[in-house]
């Protein structure tokens, strides 16, 4: 099996603006990232020299166990979906850009012998934070391959201990109408909720994400702590997450109230079940002209398809 960990490490630049340099600056005060020596002359992200004065872009020439290249850090933080802040994903880095992010506090309880309310800097402290490049796929058909700064949720939910009564794990975002003026749409029942089933909450794959490109993560993506789950459609990943809560039943999601035929609870990757008004059978990776195909469990099945053994994935849509 190909090694899906594989770290590239976090750029090392000097070159950095102010803007970005006191932002990442307390990123990696308080965080752990595991880099090694080696990876780091062998493929470390470097900074494109711009001239004095302009924003230094992050580039990076890593590429996921597929060979698939990361997307261009322009795409990932020019292109996104978050409708807290607009339904338009160009709109989305503009509108997020002065939204608030620290202090910030995870709230981690229900069925659980240790509850307990962790603050950013205790995560970024208490979980060593590790690259992983995953390919994001959305239920709208295109698709991204972003490198991720995170820790595992499974190391975050053995810490507080779930009780054997702990089925699933409902996720919270932040409720901030002042801040996020899509909250005050009535057409969607805020705050954003999702949930997964403990044993892919579990999953070594399922992370809890801080930064990408080796900087903190930007508001549009959902600063400064957000769930990425690769083998699901992309609005399972759960953004700007303030509560995390174990649960005995399953827990409603904000896409899945709204419409259970669109948007399954499962909501696996499949190529082979169309969403009611298109099909899924292929995608557009942003930055490409052609369509590819859509791999089941988006290319992560040897890791995640036991889960389903005995489950009709036609009908978990
Ligand atoms: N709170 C919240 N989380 C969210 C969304 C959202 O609108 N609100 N959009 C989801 C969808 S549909 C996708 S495809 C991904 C997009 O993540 P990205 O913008 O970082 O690429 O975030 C998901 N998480
Ligand atoms: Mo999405």
């Amino acid at each position: 099996m190909t090694n899906l960990f594989k770290s590239i490490p976090v750029r090392s630049s000097e070159i950095t603006s102010k803007k970005a340099y006191f932002s990442r600056r307390d990123f990696m005060k308080a965080a752990t990232i595991a880099t090694s020596a080696a990876l780091l002359t062998a493929c470390a992200p470097s900074v494109t020299e711009l001239p004095q004065n302009a924003e230094p872009v992050p580039t990076s020439n890593a590429t996921d166990e597929l060979g698939n290249p990361v997307n261009t850090y322009d795409d990932i933080i020019g292109y996104n979906n978050y409708y807290e802040f607009s339904t338009n994903k160009e709109a989305v880095a503009p509108l997020s850009k002065n939204f608030t992010t620290a202090p910030w506090t995870v709230e981690v309880g229900g069925l659980v012998n240790k509850p307990k309310t962790f603050g950013m800097e205790d995560l970024l402290k208490l979980f060593s934070q590790e690259e992983r490049i995953y390919r994001l796929r959305c239920v709208e058909a295109w698709s991204m391959v972003i490198p991720w700064t995170g820790f595992s949720l499974a190391s975050l939910l053995k810490m507080v201990e779930p009780t054997s009564a702990a089925k699933y794990v409902r996720f919270e975002t932040v409720y901030r109408p002042e801040e996020m003026k899509g909250q005050g749409s009535p057409l969607y029942p805020w705050p954003y909720q999702e949930g997964l089933r403990l044993d892919e909450a579990m999953n070594e794959l399922t992370i809890l994400a801080t930064g990408i490109y080796g900087e903190a993560i930007l508001p549009q993506n959902g600063a400064p702590i957000r769930l990425v789950v690769p083998w699901k459609y992309g609005f399972k990943s759960i953004k700007s997450i303030v509560k995390i809560e174990l649960t005995s039943e399953r827990p409603n999601t904000l896409w899945n109230t709204i419409g259970s035929n669109e948007y399954g609870f499962y909501a696996n990757v499949n190529p082979e079940v169309d969403h009611p008004r298109w099909s899924q059978a292929s995608e557009r990776r942003i930055g490409e002209l052609s369509r590819r195909p859509t791999e089941k469990f988006n290319g992560y099945g040897e890791q995640v398809a036991h889960l389903y053994d005995g489950m009709d994935l036609t009908l978990q849509y």
